[in-house]
This record gives structure tokens, C-alpha cells and sequence, in this order.
């Protein structure tokens, strides 16, 4: 994994070609057009599908986000320790026009003048395509190594823009503060894509998993997906005058119980 480390700290993004098998890639597309079905879908962003809390709605999602090659890049980019912020979905469709380059999840934080892996990225991304991306379909748009400049997303010339091309499965890590955005999807077909947004264990998450997850997957889950879920690192509530309350999940190790102490 050196050259994919490498790549995230210098260019703000790495590759994992094939990291999905053709049959995972079927069962994710077959899952998300569920998804889309339901009435629940996001409006946010008209002619893009886009769905959330997948983790929630199919194995396949849950398998997926936990495949090792992702989690030793995302564990690179934000500890061994972090956790799942949201798996969602966006979808462009047919004449869907190209999104603004822009920063995901928060503005621009600069590395400082000490070991910059201790504290950022906060957030990173796992865009998987689903669909091949061709310059036609709504291809990703990235600008290398933006994830260290203080420059403002409207301003970049198109000259630096580059374009994530593959073939269905393969996975596009990116730092959250690479510069980035959808392409206009010109063709007649749904580019599917999935998107396992991830954050440190100290950055609150899109998606609070520790509620919106069924007790019987909890029940069921990995060690690894608890954790992904924030079992793990949870904000205790005071139920009654020092009696701390944690949502309880069987296995996990909560980082820090009012109750019991901080591990
Ligand atoms: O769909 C893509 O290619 C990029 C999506 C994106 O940047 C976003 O949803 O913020």
C-alpha cells in the first residue's frame, strides 16, 4: 500500500482499480435502483438519484465499505480508529449538467507545522463507481494536490482539472479537501456511483449509525463495522442526575462511558 499512501499525501487522492468484483457491483446497482424506489430519496440535488444511510438497506453496502484495501486508506488519511460519516449515493442521470468544484464536508484547513497525520484530513471520501466513468457519462473532475492549497474552488483553472476514467469497480480516495465535482452526464444512461464518506472519530458524523441502524444488524455486525458505526466513540446523554446512557451495542468498546471511565 505505499504507492496508494503516497499518492494520498501528495496528490490528495489514490486509485483502487477492480477493488469490486463484478458480482459486488451488480448487487450494488441492484440495491441503490431499491433505494431510489423509496420514497425517501434526497431532493438535494434535482437530476442526480441520490440516497443515504446505505449501511442501513443492504449487505451489500455493508460488505463493501469494509473491504481491506479502503480501510487501510481511509485508516492512513484518518487514524485507525475512524469511523463511517455516511455511505450515500449520487446518481447523475441523462442531461444531468456537471457539478461546481467545490470541497467536501466543511472549508479548506491547513496542514500545520507538525506531523499533519495526527490531526488531518478530517474527512475522506471512497467514491465507487458502479458505472464505467467516461468523459461523456459525468466522470469525477479533481485537481491534484489541491487538498494543500488555499485557493478558492471557483477559481481553478480548467487546464488543472483532471478526469477520473475507469471501469466499474474501481474505487476513487480522496482527501475531503482535494477540489473536485460530477461531470455533466451527456449520455442517455444512469452513471451509478456509491460514496462511503468517512470522518475521524472525533468529527461528527452525517449519518448518527448508533440510531439509525436496526438492533438485529447491530447484533450481526463485524467488529470493524461497529466501530465504523461509532459504537465506539459516542456522546453519552445524561438519562438521570449522574447516570450516564450510551446506545448499547454487544462487542464494542466504548472509548469514553461516564459510567465506567474512559479507556
Ligand atoms: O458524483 C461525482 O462524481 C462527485 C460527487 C460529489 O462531488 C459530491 O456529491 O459532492
Amino acid at each position: 500500500m505505499e504507492t496508494p499512501f503516497r499518492e494520498l499525501d501528495e496528490q490528495g487522492y489514490t486509485v483502487l482499480e477492480d477493488l469490486l468484483t463484478s458480482q459486488q457491483v451488480e448487487k450494488a446497482i441492484e440495491a441503490l435502483r431499491g433505494s431510489y424506489q423509496e420514497s425517501q430519496v434526497s431532493a438535494h440535488e434535482p437530476g442526480s438519484l441520490r440516497t443515504h444511510n446505505l449501511t442501513a438497506r443492504a449487505g451489500i453496502f455493508r460488505e463493501i465499505i469494509q473491504l481491506p484495501r479502503l480501510v487501510a486508506c481511509m485508516a492512513h488519511l484518518l487514524g485507525s480508529d475512524y469511523i463511517l460519516s455516511d455511505m450515500g449515493a449520487r446518481s447523475p442521470s441523462p442531461g444531468m449538467a456537471a457539478q461546481g468544484l467545490h470541497r467536501d464536508g466543511g472549508p479548506f484547513v491547513p496542514n500545520p507545522p507538525y506531523n499533519a497525520h495526527m490531526v488531518l484530513p478530517l474527512a475522506a471520501q471512497s467514491l465507487m463507481a458502479l458505472s464505467a466513468f467516461t468523459a461523456e457519462n459525468g466522470a469525477t473532475r479533481l485537481v491534484p494536490g489541491s487538498h494543500l492549497r488555499d485557493i478558492d474552488s471557483a477559481t481553478v483553472p480548467v487546464e488543472e482539472e483532471r478526469l477520473f476514467l475507469c471501469d466499474p469497480g474501481a474505487v476513487l480516495i480522496y482527501d475531503n479537501r482535494m477540489i473536485h465535482g460530477g461531470g455533466a452526464n451527456t449520455t442517455g444512461e444512469i452513471r451509478y456511483a456509491v460514496q462511503g464518506f468517512c470522518c475521524r472519530s472525533t468529527t461528527s458524523p452525517f449519518c448518527d449509525h448508533t440510531r439509525s441502524i436496526a438492533k438485529e444488524l447491530v447484533e450481526k455486525a463485524t467488529p470493524l463495522l461497529r466501530r465504523l458505526w461509532g459504537f465506539e466513540c459516542q456522546s453519552a446523554w445524561e438519562e438521570s442526575p449522574r447516570e450516564f446512557k450510551i446506545v448499547e451495542a454487544p462487542g464494542a468498546q466504548p472509548r469514553f462511558d461516564y459510567n465506567r471511565g474512559i479507556r
